[in-house]
Formats: C-alpha cells, structure tokens, sequence
C-alpha cells in the first residue's frame, strides 16, 4: 500500500513537473499575433514586403520564428491568413526547411552560368516561398515580399516584472521604469508599432535622471550598421507638419508633442541637442536621442533607426 502511495505521488509530481510551462504556456500574446488552437502556436502575416535576407531578424525582434513550412498545419494556417489579402501577391516568404524544392521563378531555358556547385545552386535560391496554393517552393531572396511569423505558445516571451510581452528588458528603480533597445532599424511608425505591439512604448524623458539612464543605454549597444545614423535612437515625440504657408507668410513653428499628448516641458524634458531641433532639408518630424549627450534631436520619419522602448512599472 505504501509503495502504491508513493509510486502515485511521484508519478503525479512528474506530470507536475512536466506541465510546468517553461517560460510559459498561454493563450495570450502580442495583439498583432493570432492563435491556432490546433498547433498551439501564434502567428503574425507581414503583409509588408522585405528582402528575403532581411525577414528573419524581424520575425526575432517579435519573439518569434520565420514559420518553417514543415507541417500541414502551417500551411493550413498560412493558407487562411493569405486569403484575407487577395491583392498581396502570390508568395510569402517562410523559413528554408532545407529540403529542395521547385523554383517558383521561370527559370532562362538556356542558361549561361549555371551553378557549378550544390551550395552554389542553395544561394541562388536561398530563400523559400509558400504560394497561394499552398506549395513550398525556392526563391531568390532579393525578391521584397510578404513574410509569416510564428511562436509556440510555450516559448512565447512574457516578463511579469515589466509586463511586456518581450525578453530583454531592463529595470532601473531610480524612474521605475525598464528600457529596451531591440535590435533592429525600424522607422519611426514601425518602432512605435514595434514597442506598442511590446505593449511598451517609445521612450519618452521624463527627466534628466531618465535622459542619462537612456543615455548609457544607447551607448551600451552594438552599433546598428544600417541605421541612417548609428548615433541617432527614435524617442516617443514628434510634430505635425504644419500646412504650407501664404506667399509671403513664414511657416508656423513646429510643436514637438510626445506620443502621450504633453509638450516636451509639460513631459519634464525639453533639452535639445546643440543646434537641434534643426529641421534639416524641411524633413524632420520625429523626434530621437543623441547617444553623445541623450538629449533631443529630430530626425526624419521616413529614415531607419534603432529605437528605445519604454515601460513605466506600475507595482
Ligand atoms: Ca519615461
Ligand atoms: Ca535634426
């Protein structure tokens, strides 16, 4: 009787064990992913095209995959999303699962260079497409094309402390705030998206406490190679464009707002940059940090820079 207690409890202690969901198993995640109950996963279609070699890291910075296209199931899911954009073309890029596959380009019927080596074929096509109807074919990854993300529920990235649906994020008692740079270059609509969807915001100086603390951060990170200048972080302002004036008339001045709405002085931070705000070329809307001093300099929207995303903790 007793052995049969104990081999009951430790059989109920290792499904225990087992069920504990490492980091977590939920049904919740960023708003922008939808659940498939069937594979336990959440997804995200990029309707937004990129170069293939540029698709994976986003998919990352989301805390998820570019969704291999090994299962039924993706397929079946991927199938569903793409139905909802009749317009978006007929590929979406998914992850290389390794195998061969058709080319979904024509391919020249005599081709002058052909590769010589297997790897040499795999990088020519090294990228890997879903059509519409549903086949898994090879692409070239200079194609921009729509792009699918996936994350199992279990390895979807929650932290509890900042409440964020991320990894990463750093806490400083000082502002109670935790910060995060993630690592991409994004626009400044994309980085509010980006650290909204986080549900975490472009950071915004609230003091000079804050601007240092942000100011390291900046320093802290590797350089982003890409970024339109690596010494440039998007922060949660901007202004409206104001109407073209009257002949004759000067424009009206910019107003900088930050995304809650609040002058920079109602915010607690209005420091620029020396010789900013400059609005260079009669483009610069949005607003950033300067990594050499953290103070305030507008940039333009429409350029890619590393971003700073902010979460106040409440407890
Ligand atoms: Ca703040
Ligand atoms: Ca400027």
């Amino acid at each position: 009787m007793e052995s049969y207690v104990l081999l009951v409890l430790s059989a109920l202690l290792l499904s225990t064990a087992a069920e504990i969901p490492y980091p977590r198993d939920t049904k919740q995640y960023r708003e922008d992913y939808e659940y498939n109950p069937d594979t336990n996963a959440f997804y995200k279609l990029h309707i937004e095209s990129r170069q293939g070699w540029n698709v994976d890291n986003v998919c990352k910075v989301e805390g998820a995959e570019l969704m291999s296209p090994a299962t039924d199931n993706d397929i079946i899911q991927l199938h569903g999303m793409f139905k909802k954009y009749p317009d978006l073309g007929d590929y979406v890029y998914v992850a290389n699962d390794g195998r061969d596959h058709e080319s979904a380009e024509e391919q020249p019927i005599i081709d002058l260079n052909p590769p010589e080596t297997d790897s040499d074929r795999r990088n020519a096509n090294g990228c890997m497409v879903v059509t519409r109807e549903g086949a898994v074919e090879n692409m070239r990854c200079y194609r921009s094309l729509p792009f699918i993300c996936k994350v199992n529920a279990r390895d979807a990235p929650y932290d509890p402390h900042c409440e964020v649906y991320a990894t990463g994020y750093q806490y400083f008692a000082s502002v109670r705030s935790c910060y995060k740079i993630p690592r991409i270059v994004y626009t400044w609509s994309e980085a509010y998206e980006e650290c909204r969807s986080e549900l975490a915001h472009l950071v915004v100086l609230n003091s000079e406490t804050e601007r240092e603390i942000v100011q390291n951060l900046t320093c802290s990170q590797p350089k982003f190679a890409t970024a339109r200048f690596s010494w440039f972080f998007l922060a949660g302002f901007r202004a409206d464009k104001p109407a073209t004036p009257a002949a004759g008339t000067t424009a009206a001045p910019r107003i900088f707002k930050t995304i809650f709405n609040q002058t920079l002085e109602q915010a607690g931070f209005s420091q620029w940059s020396p010789n900013e705000p400059n609005n260079a070329l009669g483009r610069e809307y949005c607003g950033s940090v300067f990594q050499n001093d953290g103070k305030l300099n507008d940039v333009d929207c429409t350029h890619l820079y590393g971003f700073v995303c902010e979460k106040e903790v409440k407890k």
